[in-house]
């Protein structure tokens, strides 16, 4: 008799930018892909989700895309059955229906909010937690994503570290020193264009479009591409996730943002500079300055400062030249300690792993 397979539904609103649709569209693939389940990604604004998914139908209501089915979750998009597991990712609020639907079923589903990724302590003491519904018969639990054995660890599909060490092994050396930058358009690049203009080796800068772009033709006008100095900025598209884990895989120094590329930048361990998502009352900082604290803790204080200087530099604009400078000769030393952190990493269980071994244990 054939096994049915468990049904999960995954919710997912876009607040802004690509990293609620950017985590959610990559936890979807892999929980199908390599769990074997049947996955429903409800989002409620397709055009987000294009750039990183090109052969999605904006005007379908659903279709199915790498083995997940996509639903457009607008106010008329019915409840037609309640899966095994719901992930409500960042605290997104169900459909009132939806979530009555859950309390009449006869199995009761597993039910999980999925949180923000921070390094913060207090996410270790949070995850897992449950939280029953005030009038139904339901629980919802809390999965922190995290850096620690404690969490939920982060996503990373299956042989990723070793398709990342083939691709490097081939790569093929372009004389220059590459570099991606994925930023806000509040980051401050000014100063660090002119040093980049001025350094000894020629550097070839990769633009994705958007922020990144309108950020830097706010600093040298026009369109681009650009020959500044030594420095060459050139616009490039939109690319699939693989295909930009393969551009952060290719890249010497990879400019970050957000959480989900953050992530990526880890797995690829070439050094990185994090811009996290500027939030009120610059709570931000307390973040960026957790992850600091664990992703430095092993090093020597030289090298800490370092990171500290120029992280804390591009997101507070302050000291950007001097903070760079520092960054690029300890270079090689920070890729050697990001290929040990990539390794701690990984000893734990990947997001999606975890995961699927929590809801087991709740059904
Ligand atoms: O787009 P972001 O700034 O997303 C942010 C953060 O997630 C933030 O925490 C959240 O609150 C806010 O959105 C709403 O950065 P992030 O998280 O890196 O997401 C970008 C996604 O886009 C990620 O999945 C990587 C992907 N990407 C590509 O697939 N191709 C590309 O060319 C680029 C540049 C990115």
């Amino acid at each position: 008799m054939a096994v049915m397979q468990p049904h999960w539904d995954i919710f997912c609103r876009v607040i802004d930018n690509y990293g609620d649709i950017g985590v959610c569209w990559r936890l979807a693939r892999q929980l199908a892909s390599e769990h074997h389940l049947r996955v429903r990604l409800w989002v409620d604004e397709l055009p987000s989700l294009q750039p990183l998914c090109p052969a999605l139908d904006l005007r379908a209501l659903r279709q199915c895309r790498e083995g997940v089915k996509i639903v457009l979750w607008n106010e008329s998009a019915a409840v037609d059955g309640v899966a095994d597991v719901i992930v409500e990712a960042f605290a997104c609020e169900l459909p009132a229906a939806y979530v009555q639907a859950m309390a009449e079923s006869e199995i009761r589903p597993c039910w999980i909010n999925l949180e923000y990724l921070t390094a913060e302590p207090w996410a270790e003491s949070c995850h897992g937690l449950a939280s029953p519904h005030p009038s139904l018969p339901l629980v919802k639990y809390f999965f922190f994503p995290g850096f620690s054995p404690a969490t939920g660890g982060l996503l990373r599909e299956a042989g990723l570290l070793a398709r990342r060490n083939q691709e490097i092994a081939q790569k093929e050396m372009c004389g220059a020193l590459e570099i991606s930058l994925f930023c806000y358009d509040s980051a401050p690049l000014g100063e660090w264009l002119e040093s980049l203009a001025n350094s000894q080796q020629a550097v070839r800068c990769y633009v994705p479009p958007g922020k990144p772009l309108a950020a830097v033709s706010d600093h040298l006008g026009g369109t681009g591409p650009w020959q500044h100095g030594n420095l060459r900025l050139e616009p490039i598209d939109f690319l699939s996730q693989q295909d930009y884990d393969r551009l952060l895989w290719r890249c010497d120094i990879n400019f970050v943002r957000g959480e989900d590329s953050f992530v990526r930048a880890q797995w690829a361990a070439r050094p990185f500079v994090w811009q996290i998502y500027q939030q009120a009352e610059n709570a931000h900082i307390v973040k960026l300055d957790a992850f600091l604290e664990r992703y430095c803790a092993d090093l020597a204080p030289d090298a800490r400062a370092v990171l500290h200087a120029m992280f804390h530099a591009w997101n507070t604009g302050e000291g950007v030249g001097q903070a760079w400078a520092g960054f690029l000769a300890a270079r090689q030393q920070i890729a050697a300690h990001n290929a040990n952190w990539a390794k701690y990493l990984a000893q734990s269980d990947d997001l999606a792993t975890a995961l699927v071994k929590f809801c087991a244990s709740k059904v």
